[in-house]
């Protein structure tokens, strides 16, 4: 019996995952319906699952890890082509958070919208956001947080940004599960993105009507 994407993804099974896409791609699916659809739905309910206590840590890692193998394979569908560069973007996980996948989709859709992404990956501390800005310029700086305890780890990055002297020049963009716009302005962030394609599309109107 074949396995959706969905149920793929849920048990872990990496192999049926990147198959699931591939057939979805040759059935001319749209990728980001496979993305929200299966893909997304899928790790939504494996948070459920492991708050029901029914999956423990090992169960969410190998999710995690379908979720990955089949991303890679939709990623390039998810690129525009021919798309001319309209600014820099550093993205990254903050410290003591290790939760990538919903930062890399984020990447994903920033380079789809033209953006040249470095992405510094997960647990990263200020100091590190600071010499990122310092050492890359961007237009925008971008902070994932997806557990209530890191959270606090925004705020702290945007104020190292702040006493390093380059808040005036640096747009900040926060999002991830636990942020809301409201949290975001509380802690002084310009912009917030409740997921990744309005991250790049928020980002994108912000760079093209700064
Ligand atoms: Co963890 N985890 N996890 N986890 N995990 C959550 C986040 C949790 C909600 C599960 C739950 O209890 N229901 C919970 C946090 C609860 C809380 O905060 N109160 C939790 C916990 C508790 C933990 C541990 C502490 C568990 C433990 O050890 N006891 C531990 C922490 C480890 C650490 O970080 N230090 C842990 C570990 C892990 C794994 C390593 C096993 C694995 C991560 C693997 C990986 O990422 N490489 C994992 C997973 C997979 C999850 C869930 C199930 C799925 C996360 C995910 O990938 N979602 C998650 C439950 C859930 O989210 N429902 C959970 C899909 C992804 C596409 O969505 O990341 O929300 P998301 O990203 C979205 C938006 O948020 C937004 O756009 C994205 C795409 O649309 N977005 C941005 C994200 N970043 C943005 C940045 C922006 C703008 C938008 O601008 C810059």
């Amino acid at each position: 019996m074949n396995m959706t994407i969905y149920q793929s993804i849920l048990e872990g099974d990496s192999e049926a995952a990147i198959v699931g896409v591939i057939e979805a791609l040759e059935r001319d699916l749209e990728p980001v319906r496979v993305l929200n659809d299966e893909m997304i739905t899928a790790m939504e309910e494996v948070g459920r699952l492991f708050e029901e206590g029914e999956y423990f840590i090992p169960e969410m890692m190998i999710a995690a890890r379908a979720m990955k193998k089949a991303l890679s394979i939709l990623k390039p569908h998810l690129l525009e082509s021919h798309i001319e560069p309209i600014g820099k973007f550093v993205i990254g996980t903050v410290m003591g958070d290790l939760h990538d996948i919903g930062k890399n989709l984020v990447a994903i859709m920033l380079e789809g919208v033209g953006f040249e992404v470095t992405d510094l990956g997960t647990d990263v501390s200020p100091d590190r956001f600071v010499s990122a800005v310092r050492e890359i310029n961007p237009q925008i700086v971008g902070m994932s947080a997806l557990i209530t305890t890191t959270m606090p780890y925004l705020d702290a990055s945007i104020r190292a940004i702040e006493q390093a002297g380059f808040r005036d020049g640096i747009v900040v963009m926060v999002g991830g599960a636990p942020v809301s716009q409201e949290y975001a302005e509380r802690i002084g962030a310009d912009l917030f993105a409740a997921d990744a394609a309005s991250a790049a599309k928020i980002a994108r109107n912000h760079v093209l009507t700064a």
